[in-house]
């Protein structure tokens, strides 16, 4: 038995967040072994089975390689689900209509040759969610045995994340909300002020929080400071230059200033931590979607245009009735300030020639997207792999590593680029396209690469899918599933070159990547580079 299981049997080990921060728990509750390796298999009730190694064998047979795939594969389906799920509550909302050959219109066309090859391409509407559900019936007991079947499967998920889910979502909420604007933008918890009346939106589906800042406009409302928290956060700082509060390691700090009289939330990367701590306080926590409830919170569902601006209205009525049982508190935003940052850039925006021209001549090495989570259990310093990385490549950001880099001062619109929220991921490969065309070369051939150092959620594991099956080299570096050395490993960082000219590889310390990437011509190392490194 693992030490913090017996600590955990003896209730040593504090898990609630009441009296135990995320730091204290994280420490505590220490991961197991075997799943961090991807070896443990709970896919049936004879489990679950914990594999030492590849070659050893569950109950069923299985051996480590194929739990190892079905685990990466349904997690892949799990971060897939909750984009097309993004961009399908946003047809909805919308009332508009579900799109068809939403990929033959979007993809490159040597992606869709590659893809039309392989048979990866849904074409009927709807399909791309019978993806999901053909992954989850593959890798339940019994079903494919074939690791580099669940592989394929999930770069094709990959592809679907992408169009159904980022792209989809992100060109209608551009449409009805605005393409951003680069705009000056603040974050970090410093934004929150004791002053005012205020309310933390936070998520990932903006309906509510575009109707919110909408009201917060308002001359009567002035009393309101309104900050966004997550990826819902991200996409109204971009639109609208509201202040971003917090990433996903600091959602539990935004509700303990204790000046906080309403959070709203939306989906996704929402940790029930947060309705702990609002116990604590007299923060209202209010729901608004119907797959996202909490015990002791308040619901008020947003389908429409309409329900989203009553919605609002009435949170901001609701706050201001709760200011009254704010409690005494100790918060100083300057303990955490405030950071200047630029935002909202896109493909429509960006210097894309000058940049393309830059990496002709050799001036640029090339363009690095850092993307995804910013993990607490990651402790290395990647931050300043970036900053060493910028002299001589852009450096994109998008999501919860954005704020990592913001909160350092360093989205400055000159080396480092915002692009909003993780389903923004859309405008980083779409400034992948363009600049790719530009150098008259594919994507697979031009000198990308993305960077993903702290994953958290399915969601970053399936963006990574996407960006390698455009051709994109992926880095990853935390090693949760990817720990072990397994034919999956070796599968993801050399076969997939066979097919989609990328790798998906794992490097957790980043003076070991900066001397990979600086060993090979460019940040796509070529194969016999890796060797030599
Ligand atoms: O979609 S980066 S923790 S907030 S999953 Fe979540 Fe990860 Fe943050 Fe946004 Ni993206």
């Amino acid at each position: 038995m693992e030490d913090s299981e017996k600590r955990l049997q003896k209730k040593q080990v504090c898990t609630n967040p009441k009296t135990c921060s995320l730091e204290t728990r994280l420490k505590q509750m220490q991961p197991c072994p075997i799943g961090m390796r991807g070896l443990c298999c709970k896919n049936c009730l004879m489990g679950p089975c914990r594999l030492l190694k590849p070659e050893d064998k569950g109950i069923c047979g299985a051996d480590g390689n194929l739990v190892s795939s079905r685990n990466i594969l349904r997690f892949v389906a799990g971060g897939t689900s909750a984009h097309l799920s993004h961009a399908c509550h946003l047809l909805e909302y919308l009332g508009k209509p579900y799109p068809a050959h939403y990929i033959e219109k979007k993809a490159p066309k040597h992606l869709k040759e590659i893809w039309g090859r392989l048979g990866i391409i849904p074409k009927v509407r709807f399909e791309h969610f019978k993806e999901i559900s053909e992954a989850l019936h593959m890798t339940t007991m019994g079903v494919n045995a074939d690791y580099r079947l669940n592989l394929a499967t999930a770069m094709k998920l990959g592809i679907i994340d992408g169009y159904y889910g980022m792209y989809l979502a992100t060109e209608l909420e551009d449409a009805e909300f605005g393409r951003p604007k680069i705009r000056k933008g603040e974050l970090n918890l410093g934004v929150i002020r004791p002053d005012k009346i205020n309310i933390a939106v936070h998520g990932h589906e903006p309906e509510l929080a575009e109707a919110l800042v909408t009201e917060a406009k308002k001359p009567e409302n002035s009393d309101i400071n309104l900050v966004g928290v997550c990826c819902t956060g991200a996409s109204i700082l971009a639109r609208h230059g509201v202040p971003l509060a917090a990433n996903v390691i600091l959602q539990e700090d935004v509700i303990s200033t204790g000046v906080i009289e309403a959070m709203a939330v939306d989906t996704q990367c929402i940790m029930p931590s947060v309705a702990d701590l609002a116990e604590c306080f007299h923060t209202k926590i209010i729901t608004t979607n119907d797959i996202c409830r909490i015990p002791n919170a308040t619901h008020l569902p947003v389908k429409n245009l309409e329900t989203a601006e009553v919605t609002a209205k009435k949170i901001i009525e609701i706050a201001r009735e709760n200011r009254k049982n704010r409690k005494k508190t100790s918060f100083n935003p300057a303990a955490a300030p405030k950071k200047e940052v630029m935002a909202g850039f896109s493909q429509y925006n960006l210097p894309l020639d000058e940049w393309a021209r830059d990496i002709k001549s050799g001036k640029l090495r090339g363009i690095v997207a850092v993307v995804g989570c910013e993990n607490p259990r990651v402790k290395e310093d990647w931050i300043s792999l970036y900053k060493k990385l910028s002299r001589d490549h852009i450096i994109l950001a998008t999501g919860c590593m954005a704020f990592g880099l913001g909160a350092e001062g360093l989205l400055d619109g000159k080396r480092f680029f915002h692009l909003g929220s993780c389903v923004n991921n859309a405008r980083v490969a779409e400034v992948f396209r363009i600049v790719a065309e530009k150098l008259g070369k594919e994507l697979g051939e031009a000198p990308f690469l993305v960077s993903c150092p702290a994953p958290i959620t399915e969601k970053a594991i399936a963006i990574g899918f996407f960006f390698a099956s455009t051709g994109v080299d992926v880095h990853v570096g935390y090693p949760f599933l990817l720990a072990e050395k397994t034919k999956v490993t070796e599968f993801l960082a050399n076969a997939l070159r066979d097919n989609f000219k990328s790798r998906i590889f794992l490097e957790t310390r980043p003076e070991k990547l900066r001397q990979q990437l600086t060993t090979c011509s460019t940040v796509k190392c070529k194969p016999e580079e890796l060797k030599r490194a």
